[in-house]
């Protein structure tokens, strides 16, 4: 496996010459965040990214995300162009050399909490989901506002969102998820690029919209949707594994055998209530999630793809973009990393 570490740009508080310092990181996980949902991503941008990230001596991994626009997941008629958009992106970060693509086929809302900076025992805060502080909210009354969600919504947008979405059930979204992956996957084809959608976080239904990619069965299912390995997935633990009825690492191997992980995310969650859980720092004892399974499996199925550590609690005073400072994903990705040590080398004597 390959230890990268996500890096949200110039606007990022955290530099690539800190990144560069935890032992162990080699790539970077990235975007171009200034360009609307649905346009193409100019091959200049993408090369000048990459640019930038070699000259700190590091390489770009992955692309996390190229976001899917919402006409695609309703299955509008405007779809098709937003469809060729995307693939044009694709063609452009072939030409850039990228290898990995990291996407998601949630409606409307990517990640959601209830609270981002939840104060645990030790005093550092975490990013939490409380079923019942969900189940109060109404994103309509804009009463919400966390990073993962896309800001430019005004209320009117996110009204006649959901307005859409009120006929779109799990099988539609299914169907137009379908009609994505067979135009888009001959395209990574093409140029190479291992496509890895992200699980649905939390992995069930929110606010009434639908979510799919929740369960090993639905996995399965996606993957099926094309042949390809190009159709792959990013294998992330905190979604995942806040389903209880998710085992995490079981899941892993199976998907890692059929040669369709392509990036993976590694957090731990500690479950507290059915449909309820905190982040908690990478260790096992400190979650739900055995992360010496999770690296076990990825050493045992030999995978050499990006893997980066997940979301770290605010420690030591940081205070940084929620989920993504600096201190506790570096302590996380060492960790992983030694582990994956002690693995490899107990195999070996
Ligand atoms: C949260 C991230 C997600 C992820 C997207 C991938 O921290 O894991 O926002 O980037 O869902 O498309």
């Amino acid at each position: 496996m390959k230890m990268t570490f996500r890096w949200y740009g110039k606007d990022d508080p955290i530099s690539l010459e800190y990144i560069k310092q935890i032992p162990g990181v080699r790539g970077i996980v990235s975007a171009i965040y200034d360009i609307p949902v649905g346009d193409v991503w100019p091959f200049e941008k993408i090369s000048a990214l990459k640019k930038e990230i070699e000259s700190a001596d590091l390489e770009l991994s992955v692309i996390e995300s190229v976001p899917v626009h919402e006409d695609i997941k309703l299955g509008k008629p405007t779809r098709d162009q937003y469809i060729e958009n995307y693939c044009q992106t694709l063609r452009n970060l072939g030409k850039a050399g990228i290898k990995v693509v990291c996407y998601n086929f949630m409606p409307v809302f990517d990640w959601t909490r209830s609270q981002l900076d939840y104060r645990l025992e030790d005093g550092s805060t975490a990013l939490i989901y409380n079923e019942y502080d969900i189940a109060k909210m109404d994103p309509l009354k804009g009463e919400l506002s966390l990073p993962g969600w896309d800001s430019s919504y005004s209320k009117e947008d996110l009204a006649s969102l959901f307005e859409a979405y009120k006929v779109i059930d799990e099988e539609k979204l299914w169907e137009h998820l379908a009609y994505f992956i067979n135009k888009v996957i001959p395209v990574a084809e093409e140029e190479d690029i291992l496509m890895a959608i992200h699980p649905d976080d939390p992995p069930w239904n929110i606010f009434g919209l639908p979510r799919i990619i929740t369960s090993k069965a639905n996995l399965e299912r996606f993957i099926q949707l094309h042949p390809s390995k190009h159709n792959g997935l990013t294998m992330c633990s905190g979604s995942l594994g806040s389903d209880k009825k998710n085992d995490f690492p079981d899941m892993l191997t199976y998907f890692g055998k059929k040669g369709r992980v392509h990036f993976v995310h590694a957090r731990n969650v500690k479950l507290v209530g059915d449909k309820s859980f905190q982040e908690s720092a990478h260790l096992s004892e400190e979650g739900s999630i055995d992360m010496y399974k999770v690296i076990k499996a990825l050493h045992d199925f030999e995978y050499e793809g990006p893997i980066r550590p997940d979301h770290g609690r605010m420690i030591w005073g940081e205070i940084g973009k929620p989920g993504y400072g600096l201190y506790d994903r570096a302590l996380g990705a060492t960790y992983l990393n030694g582990l994956y040590e002690a693995i490899q080398k107990s195999n070996q004597v």
